[in-house]
């Protein structure tokens, strides 16, 4: 399931993941714990996730209903780890990860997450309710285990959520919970804001189906709308009648002021560093884990500079670095003046952005003004005890703006009759081109797309085929390319040539903006001698 979400992450523009609760089923089993763990770690570096505690993560679950505090949910879920990442907004309690808030930008909009333990007591229901009170700005979405039951009305439980907090304020856009079954409302909360709550749960101890299902929330903000549907990784299966499939419109997506701030998924980033402790090696700030680090060796010590190199393994359009220090014993490595370089091919580095920053755990930023890089490098000139380091470090990027595929026409030298060009712009990540394999067509092959019209081109983004259960082949992944260029259909010139992993990441390759109604990818080696793409977009515009 989390696997699912990270291979997708990209394709589907996914920015949050949230849990409902019960991430086990019995609380002192450290077994379940361990699993748990292990599938939520497969988020870590991908998607930042939030998970609200539910019944059964409790201590007192089953024998106590006072006792409600969750120690094994904070041993494997510790607020430490999270705590610098940058979205986390922050706990109702400093020690523990019990009531969090988490805040983000998507879609123009500004949003607020705010996890809420089972049960909430008033102590929670009141720092809740002064969290959303104090973020008028941010559309709410309130994640908790216990809320409505299966005929849609409210639980006990839930009727206290909503007389403190969901119903009270204006910018609450929703409510998610589990625990139950599967059902939904859409109420008007006391300033006459909609508030749509929502519970999704799937458990069934005899069979693997419906277990295993996740809701895909998928938010549109020019048609107002929110699209909810139901699937099971596993199975390959959905669940679509209208329990579990359904549109909601009328959401409000105000324009947000939160400056916004997309990161580089930071497990499609590799990290080098002139010099590392044994322990703390430079992937150690790529790890989504903010209590392990980059550390610059200490046995004997390395004097500053020191410098990490990350490479987004692609160009992207970037324009910042956010740097989370270490937040443990001790601030030895605090980066406290730096310079940040970028670089197109790895040698050549040009200066981005220089400066000092404060000597103390909040987290930094580095920004200067869009520029085309793979490699970003952070150079710390000196830092706490004379050492550097890093918890965990983000790169800001511009997302570019992409040529519109409604006005595209794709062409392919050779696809399955079931597989034509024109599934590789079709928007969805679902749908394939794939050359012919009934009578394989040795490779080289290629796609083209004609634009409709001349435009500056400077890019091709290219997602190979994503797994799916029930279509596991990777055949296709094209991994060695040319890409060439056309004003007339007729006479191609080649602009780029290059090869990519044999894996499911979305790949791109970028060249010197030129103006073009033709672009076309030649495959010249792909897993299997095929060639496939789920999607391909063409980079419009100037570098910069
Ligand atoms: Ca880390
Ligand atoms: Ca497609």
């Amino acid at each position: 399931m989390t696997g699912w979400v990270a291979d997708n992450a990209v394709a589907r523009n996914i920015r949050y993941v949230l849990h409902v609760g019960d991430v086990v089923d019995r609380h002192a089993d450290m077994g379940e714990w361990t699993e748990a763990q292990t599938a939520m770690n497969l988020l870590d570096g991908e998607v930042p996730y939030a998970m609200a505690v539910g019944n059964h993560d409790v201590d007192g679950f089953g024998v106590d209903a006072n006792n409600r505090t969750a120690t094994n949910f904070n041993l494997r879920f510790p607020r430490a780890k999270f705590a610098c990442m940058p979205s986390f907004g922050g706990s109702q309690s400093p020690s523990t990860y019990d009531n969090t808030y988490h805040l983000f930008s998507a879609g123009g909009t500004d949003w607020m997450v705010l996890t809420l333990k089972w049960a909430p007591v008033a102590a929670e229901l009141t720092w809740a309710a002064q969290l959303v009170a104090a973020n008028p700005g941010r559309q709410v979405i309130i994640v908790t285990h216990d809320y409505l039951l299966g005929d849609g009305t409210r639980s006990a439980v839930g009727q206290q959520v909503w007389n403190a907090v969901a119903g009270v304020y204006p910018n609450v856009a929703m409510v998610l919970s589990g625990h139950r079954s599967v059902a939904r409302r859409s109420s008007v909360g006391r300033n006459g804001n909609t508030v749509h709550e929502i519970m999704a749960d799937y458990q069934n101890p005899s069979q693997r189906n419906p277990n295993g299902y996740l809701r895909v929330l998928e938010f549109d903000p020019r048609a107002s709308t929110l699209s909810v549907r139901t699937y099971n990784p596993e199975t390959g299966t959905s669940l679509t009648d209208p329990a579990n499939q359904f549109t909601l419109s009328g959401i409000s997506f105000p324009a947000g002021s939160a400056p916004s701030e997309p990161l580089v998924r930071q497990a499609l980033v590799r990290a080098s560093a002139t010099s590392a402790h044994t322990e703390n090696g430079a992937a150690r700030a790529l790890d989504g884990d903010c209590r392990t680090m980059w550390h610059n060796e200490f046995q004997p010590a390395t004097p500053l500079p020191q410098s990490v190199t990350l490479d987004l393994q692609r160009v992207h359009d970037v324009r910042g670095l956010v740097y989370a220090p270490r937040n443990d014993h001790t601030q030895n490595g605090t980066v406290t003046a730096y310079t940040v370089a970028t670089s197109l091919d790895g040698t050549s580095f040009q200066p981005a952005a220089t400066g000092t920053w404060p000597d103390d755990r909040t987290l930094k930023r580095a920004t200067w003004p869009v520029t085309e890089a793979r490699y970003v490098r952070l150079t710390a000139s000196a830092g706490h005890a004379g050492f550097a380091a890093a918890a965990e470090l983000h790169v800001v990027y511009q997302p570019e703006s992409l040529v519109a595929q409604a006005l595209m026409k794709a062409t392919a030298t050779s696809a399955n009759a079931e597989y034509p060009a024109s599934l590789a712009v079709d928007g969805s990540p679902d749908t394939i081109w794939h050359t012919e394999w009934v009578r394989p067509a040795p490779l080289p092959q290629s796609i083209t797309l004609d634009l409709g019209s001349s435009q500056q081109v400077r890019g091709l983004v290219y997602q190979p085929r994503l797994w799916a259960a029930d279509n596991l082949s990777p055949n296709g992944i094209i991994t060695r390319f040319q890409v060439q260029v056309s004003s007339d259909g007729v006479t191609f010139t080649t602009v780029a040539t290059g090869s990519w992993a044999d894996d499911r990441t979305t790949k791109g390759v970028r060249w010197a903006t030129l103006p073009a109604r033709y672009v076309r990818l030649q495959a010249t080696a792909g897993r299997g001698g095929y060639a496939s793409a789920a999607e391909l977009d063409v980079v419009a515009g100037v570098a910069g």
